[in-house]
């Protein structure tokens, strides 16, 4: 297996960077902790390193060191599609490289391989109340795949420190071979007549969910999910849900304990289900005057909104400090295929004035739009109109930026992670106020 291959051949020198660090530099200061930090989600404290991805405040994602446009223009692309082959994105994550064609498809064929989902599965989605929120389901999916987890048995049996990637790789292949069928699933359960279409060999990783979910006709929603799974796939290792699945498979938790965690994470809805929350204000905004508001119209509703306490989902980053690039690529998809659409007019409208409304106040560090103030539209755009799902699309993207930490976090022989927590008398103690 190349990936395999290449991820063996490179651990050497990532552990003699990392060791040189550690033996010649483990005093050196790398920053300093303030008690703003400490009280605001430890914002901005550098804790961690992982080099599949990283999120310049200024510029937005690089995964491995290419921007968003870069991953979009150089990875080799599905059959018949301006679009990239999310194997070809998973190769890239996992070994640095830009793969050839060939190197993308291997992942791809990995994937075909793998991709039988047991019965028990779908037994277990189906006992859930219909009700059951689809990232619920999803969780609960991976999870009862954990039972197939080669790194959890050979930990047991006593496998050796150097070769747990090893078995992380497998759990993950595995893993990600099966979340589109297994989202299929749920989307069709919960939301058609529970019947999936089986998948089509000869589509790839991304096609064949859109397909499985009865949309293999629709040429361009196949290439709007791969568009879609491939920028939604990672964003840096200190994301709520990257952290989360980090924390947990730093205790040596398989991958599918560590990815459920981390699909938990992204489930909140100032993360991952902010697309939901958005989409829904948007249905909302042209619910309340039954067309596209002026701009007048739309400025006041955005002001009563502010002052009732809300936040505007999808507008706003921890880190980012200008208009998310994955936005942009999605508007760009949205520009070409749907341009005269009336909730994509109302987004674009959005866009160009929530900002400076947003940042009247001067209390939120980025007015711009984030990933998920599109993300919704498009889906809808395509008939996916099951709003409380959107969370799951992202998820399978998610999962693949996840495991590809979690696998060279165990190739790099991460330790378990223990910060330290305070009381606030401490806190007190060290200002000098008691
Ligand atoms: N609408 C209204 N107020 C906002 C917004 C927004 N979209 N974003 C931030 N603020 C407020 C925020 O509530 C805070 O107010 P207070 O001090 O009263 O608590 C203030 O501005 C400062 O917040 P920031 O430091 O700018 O943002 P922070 O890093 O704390 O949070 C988010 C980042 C993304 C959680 C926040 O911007 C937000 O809640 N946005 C809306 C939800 C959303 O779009 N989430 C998606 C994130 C991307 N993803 O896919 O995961
Ligand atoms: C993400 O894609 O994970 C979000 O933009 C949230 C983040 O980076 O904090």
């Amino acid at each position: 297996m190349i990936i395999k291959e290449k991820i063996q051949e490179q651990i050497p020198r990532w552990m003699e960077r990392i060791q040189r660090l550690k033996k010649e530099y483990s005093n050196f200061v790398v920053g300093e902790v303030t008690i703003e930090q400490i009280l605001s989600g430890i914002r901005g404290v550098q804790i961690s390193i992982s080099d599949i991805s990283y999120v310049d405040p200024y510029e937005g994602i690089r995964l491995r060191g290419y921007t968003i446009s870069q991953v979009l223009s150089l990875l080799p692309k599905a059959k018949n599609s301006r679009m990239p082959l999310a194997g070809g994105l998973y190769h890239l994550l996992l070994t640095g490289e830009l793969p050839s064609q060939k190197e993308a498809e291997e992942v791809e064929e990995i994937w075909r391989c793998r991709s039988e989902v047991p019965q028990y599965v779908w037994d277990v989605i189906c006992s859930m109340p219909p009700e059951t929120h689809p990232m619920t389901l999803f969780s609960q999916a991976i999870m009862a795949l954990q039972p197939q987890s080669l790194f959890a048995r050979a930990y047991l049996e006593g496998v050796q420190k150097s070769q747990y990637w090893e078995y992380y790789l497998e759990d993950s292949l595995n893993l990600t071979a099966k979340i589109p069928q297994i989202a299929a699933f749920i989307y069709c359960w919960k939301y058609k007549d529970g019947k999936v279409e089986p998948p089509d060999p000869n589509l790839d990783w991304s096609a064949s969910f859109a397909q499985m979910i009865g949309k293999g006709s629709d040429w361009e929603y196949q290439e709007l999910m791969r568009l879609y799974l491939v920028i939604h796939s990672d964003h840096e290792g200190a994301n709520v849900s990257a952290h989360t699945s980090h924390l947990v498979s730093s205790a040596l938790s398989d991958i599918y304990l560590s990815s459920a965690a981390g699909m938990n994470g992204l489930a909140g809805p100032l993360h991952g289900l902010a697309n939901q929350e958005c989409i829904r204000w948007l249905l909302n905004v042209y619910d309340h005057f039954q067309r596209l508001p002026s701009d007048e119209e739309l400025e006041g509703y955005i002001r009563n909104q502010l002052s009732a306490g809300y936040v505007i989902p999808g507008y706003g980053h921890a880190v980012l400090r200008v208009t998310d690039p994955r936005f942009t690529a999605q508007m760009e998809f949205a520009e070409q295929f749907l341009p005269q659409d009336p909730l994509f007019q109302l987004v674009k409208q959005v866009y160009r004035l929530a900002p400076s409304i947003l940042g009247e106040n001067g209390k939120i560090k980025n007015p711009r739009p984030n990933v998920d103030a599109i993300n919704g539209c498009l889906q809808y755009y395509y008939g996916v109109r099951e709003v409380d799902f959107y969370t799951v699309l992202f998820g399978v993207s998610r999962l693949l930026g996840l495991t590809a930490h979690a696998i060279w976090a165990r190739a790099l022989g991460k330790p378990i992670e223990r910060p330290k927590s305070l009381t606030t008398q401490m806190l007190e103690e060290r200002v000098g106020i008691i």
